[in-house]
């Protein structure tokens, strides 16, 4: 006997409409919506599942907190001549990244170098669409920020970090960018939320359960405590991050992140921290772009792969053949629509 199949197939078009058509029912503005839509469908594109079409349910969930002003324009502030702060006003982070983009951009390429930080923002996003935006403009991009408390530092067994991203992107000549950009806990919390969703078991070195014992039990790690990636260096990283996209551009920390949250189970409300770099007002020079290619080569030459190419072949794909969604998430989504 055949049911229905398990996955619905969507053209990005379709992807991005639903997506903005979910966010306008729940109040966002039409320039948050926009934002937001294009982010989810790039995640979803590139089979970034923890950061695709998934994000809707986060978001809605969040808009029906209370918590985030769907409608709030984000506003500029400049710092020093290489440093520009941009308020969100308790938006979500989104649109407050693509306002001051521009702005950062030139400031780099005055500079040689300028940082951003995105203030008092809801986040829910991936990195690497940031790191690909500023990459795209010829420049080396840098980004990261905290989230909740779910991650235990290593040696520990209690929440004290965030899932901290940390996301690079290198510009090449005629191709596509050179991005990581991971989770500095041994995988993205919304992978966990996916495996939890679906029933699957997840792997012993992700998450400690509440008695600090390893899990593989998907719902007992979200209930427990995370665990980096390489132990304390992953931890180092985290604690780096907490320092630099929290402390130093004064905005929370993941443990006041969650405390802000008062268990409403709003995307995390805290800070980001975006740096652009000018190549060309480096030493590096004309050679540079050619010394970069002789190291991807080097990775590449010998099956090692780089970074995103994952990710780059997913994306061609789905431009092709559009994205894949599992039933099941595909049906939740539909119900945000009742
Ligand atoms: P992954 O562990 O899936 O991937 C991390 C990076 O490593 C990617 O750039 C990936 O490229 C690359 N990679 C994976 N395998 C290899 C390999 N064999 N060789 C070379 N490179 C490889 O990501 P995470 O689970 O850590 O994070 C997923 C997403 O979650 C990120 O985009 C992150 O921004 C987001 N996130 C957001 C948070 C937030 O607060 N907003 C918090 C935490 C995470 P590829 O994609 O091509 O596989
Ligand atoms: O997947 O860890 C995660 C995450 C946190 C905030 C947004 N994504």
């Amino acid at each position: 006997m055949t049911g229905a199949p398990a996955h619905v197939v969507l053209a990005l078009d379709e992807v991005f409409a639903l997506s903005r058509k979910v966010l306008l029912r729940h109040g966002a503005s039409g320039a948050h919506a926009d934002a937001i839509a294009r982010v989810i469908t790039q995640g979803q594109r590139d089979e970034c599942h923890s950061h695709g079409i998934y994000r809707l349910l986060v978001c809605a969930r969040s808009l029906r907190s209370g918590k985030v002003d769907p409608r709030a324009e984000p506003t500029l502030r400049d710092i020093a001549p290489g440093v520009l702060a941009v308020d969100a006003h308790y938006g979500f982070s989104l649109l407050a990244f693509e306002t001051g983009l521009p702005v950062l951009a030139q400031k780099a390429r005055g500079q040689g170098i300028a940082a951003m930080a995105i203030n008092r923002c809801f986040h829910f996003s991936a990195l690497w669409p940031e790191a690909e935006a500023i990459a795209a403009q010829g420049l080396v991009g840098l980004a990261m920020n905290p989230s909740h408390s779910w991650v235990a530092p290593a040696g520990g067994t209690r929440g004290v970090f965030g899932t901290n991203p940390l996301a690079f992107a290198w510009p090449r000549e005629g191709t596509l960018p050179f991005v990581f950009d991971f989770a500095t806990s041994a995988i993205a919390r919304g992978d966990i939320e996916l495996h939890a969703r679906e029933g699957k078991p997840i792997p012993p070195h992700w998450a400690l359960d509440g008695q600090g014992q390893p899990t593989t039990d998907a719902r007992a790690a979200l209930a427990g405590a995370m665990q980096t990636f390489g132990g304390h260096k992953g931890s180092a990283l985290s604690a780096m991050i907490e320092l630099l996209a929290g402390v130093l551009i004064g905005d929370l920390t993941s443990m006041e992140s969650q405390a802000f949250d008062q268990g409403a189970g709003a995307s995390p409300c805290h800070g980001e921290l975006v740096i652009a770099i000018d190549p060309r007002r480096f030493g590096g020079g004309e050679a540079a772009q050619a010394r970069a290619e002789r190291l991807f080569g080097a990775i590449t030459a010998q099956g090692a792969r780089l970074p995103s190419q994952r990710r780059f072949e997913a994306r061609e794909r789905s431009e092709r053949d559009g994205v894949k969604v599992p039933r099941a998430l595909y049906d939740d989504v539909l119900k945000l629509l009742d």
